[in-house]
């Protein structure tokens, strides 16, 4: 599904890369190649490295092999891209359940962070969403984006409240520096 998920990895990348940080994306969205040259193209426009293979590569190979290049370049942080899943198809939940798996055997000691990236046109949807990836891979954090596009801002009242799980990031349009770093008490104040 659409949600905004490689738009904003290349945002979160440019802003680690500004930062001064060096940045690996493993591209393990591996059903589509279109899904891999987007990435690609916005890796390029962070100055990121990425990691990819072809096409139904599997997805946790991908990771493993992005693992092993970030410590041979010893860079600052991996992101990982992920296919579009919708939380009733068990088989991608799966994926993503090794994929946790394979960041945490390989990479013990760092302090991780697992997003959901949902778009907050979909409104009561993506509380749903959030339930549902919350139980099986610990969600760290959410990244809300379009809220450009709609007058539906209040549904991250309700996804904060129902799940405890903090919005990091906003997205505020399909530019690299449309992204902001989400404040809770700022945002109440604007909307109330
Ligand atoms: N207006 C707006 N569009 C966005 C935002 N984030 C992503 N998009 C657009 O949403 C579409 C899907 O984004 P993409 O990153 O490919 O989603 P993915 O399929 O979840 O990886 C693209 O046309 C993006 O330009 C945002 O914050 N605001
Ligand atoms: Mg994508």
């Amino acid at each position: 599904m659409e949600y905004g998920k490689t738009t904003s990895i290349g945002k979160i990348a440019s802003r680690l890369k500004k930062d001064g940080k060096k940045v690996v994306i493993a591209a393990a969205d591996t059903f589509r190649a279109a899904a891999v040259e987007q990435l690609e193209i916005w890796a390029n426009r962070a100055d990121a490295t990425i990691v990819k293979r072809n096409e139904g590569t599997d997805p946790a190979s991908v990771v493993f092999d992005a693992i092993r290049a970030t410590k041979e370049t010893n860079a600052d942080v991996l992101i990982c891209d992920t296919a579009g899943r919708l939380h009733n198809k068990k088989y991608l939940m799966d994926e993503l359940v090794k994929i946790k798996k394979i960041i945490d055997r390989e990479m013990p000691d760092c302090c991780k962070e697992i997003l959901i990236v949902l778009d907050a046109t979909t409104g009561q949807n993506a509380i749903s969403q959030v339930k549902a990836f919350k139980e099986t891979v610990d969600l760290t954090g959410i990244v809300l984006t379009k809220l450009d596009g709609t007058a539906k801002g209040g549904v991250v009242l309700g996804i904060v409240s129902e799940n405890n799980i903090p919005v990091k990031f906003i997205g505020v349009g399909e530019q690299i520096d449309d992204m902001e770093i989400f404040n809770s008490e700022e945002f109440v104040n604007a909307i109330i």
